[in-house]
């Protein structure tokens, strides 16, 4: 071993330029790898006269740091200048805003329905959608042969009893239980989601959502019922609206009653919204029938009702004239963008 050899190195350290981390750590190699410049000084070290030994290890490990401290220098000033390129954050500058989606249609409609019957003074209630056979159907009068009773028609959860359990078919078992709990007079509406056995299509689903209302006091006659139907439907549908009402059957109604209102669209002419006739159906009603208010303990001499329902897809595809009625399950986007009602926190 030579001083010459030490030096060359030296010299070769105090020239050392690197643009990038990447020649940082060539060079690194290059001295201080397991084949670099410095190591096979140490190697050739061993053969050094040992008079000598002394000087050559002191000069060799200097070497050795001032090599370590330069490739340290060279990295540090690389990753400084990296840092200080990279774009730097204004915290002074607005988030991002995420998207914060919108309300479903049918959650709209049912809002609202509900907000009015509020101003009027019901109550709302929820109950079960797995029920039994006696909420959903016995107790308002539904036949034991009722075609409802069938598989054709309801979704069973357990067959084979007296009083199975089933997916409701209408909200009105809410309005039973409603009467098994609490004291006349009863105002409520019960929004929700029902089942039935039906073939999907544009106007069917098996999935879908009814709002009841049900109102019972002494002297409530079909009067009240027309008038706070009337009501509901200028609230809803505006103050120039008009209803009629045409005889219909329910097993839990008597007298019962299919409600129109007047086709806002073309105001009575005749549109291909209202099929030409000025007319829309919105809902079903009726005066409740005695048996039903005897089944639940409400003495149906003293008490009379009415009680009310519509399916609120109905409701929400005459107020956007959706043609549909499966879009409101399918949660696409651009559908469901439509409804711009942002959610309110
Ligand atoms: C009790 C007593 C009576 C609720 C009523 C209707 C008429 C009706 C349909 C509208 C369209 C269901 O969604 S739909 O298919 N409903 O026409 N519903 S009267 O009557 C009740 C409810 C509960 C205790």
């Amino acid at each position: 071993m030579k001083r010459e050899d030490i030096d060359k190195v030296l010299a070769e350290l105090n020239e050392l330029k690197c643009k990038t981390l990447k020649d940082v750590e060539e060079a690194r190699v290059r001295f201080l790898g397991k084949k670099g410049e410095i190591t096979a000084l140490f190697d050739e070290f061993r053969t050094v006269d040992k008079d000598l030994k002394k000087e050559f290890g002191r000069t060799l490990n200097e070497l050795k740091q001032k090599a370590q401290e330069t490739i340290d220098q060279l990295k540090g000033a690389l990753e400084d200048s990296a840092s200080q390129a990279a774009p730097k954050t204004d915290l002074s500058m607005p988030g991002d805003s995420l998207p914060l989606g919108s309300r479903h249609p049918v959650s709209i409609v049912r809002q609202e329905i509900v907000e009015i019957f509020r101003k009027f003074g019901y109550d709302v209630a929820e109950g079960p959608e797995i029920e039994d056979d006696y909420h959903v159907f016995e107790a308002l009068n539904f036949p034991p042969n009722h075609p409802a009773r069938d598989m054709q028609d309801t979704f069973f959860v357990s067959a084979g009893h007296l009083n199975p359990l089933l997916l409701r078919t209408h909200t009105s078992s809410v309005q039973v239980r409603t009467m098994e709990n609490s004291k006349v007079p009863i105002r409520v509406v019960c929004p929700g989601r029902v089942f039935r056995n039906e073939a999907i299509s544009a106007r069917a689903h098996c999935i879908f959502h009814q709002l009841e209302g049900l109102y019972i006091d002494e002297d409530v006659t079909f009067a009240d019922l027309k008038q706070a139907i009337l009501l509901f439907a200028r609230e809803m549908f505006g103050p120039q609206t008009e209803i009629r009402m045409r005889p219909s059957y329910f097993p839990f109604t008597e007298p019962s009653a299919e409600v129109d209102v007047s086709c806002n669209i073309c105001h009575g002419k005749g549109c291909n919204i209202c099929k030409g006739t000025g007319w829309l159906e919105i809902m079903g009603c009726g005066m409740v029938d005695p048996n039903v208010l005897e089944a639940s303990g409400i003495d149906s001499k003293k008490y009379s009702g009415f009680a009310f329902g519509m399916g609120l897809e109905r409701i929400a595809m005459l107020k956007w004239r959706v043609n549909d009625l499966r879009h409101y399950f399918e949660n696409d986007l651009r559908f469901l963008e439509e409804f711009n009602s942002s959610i309110e926190v």
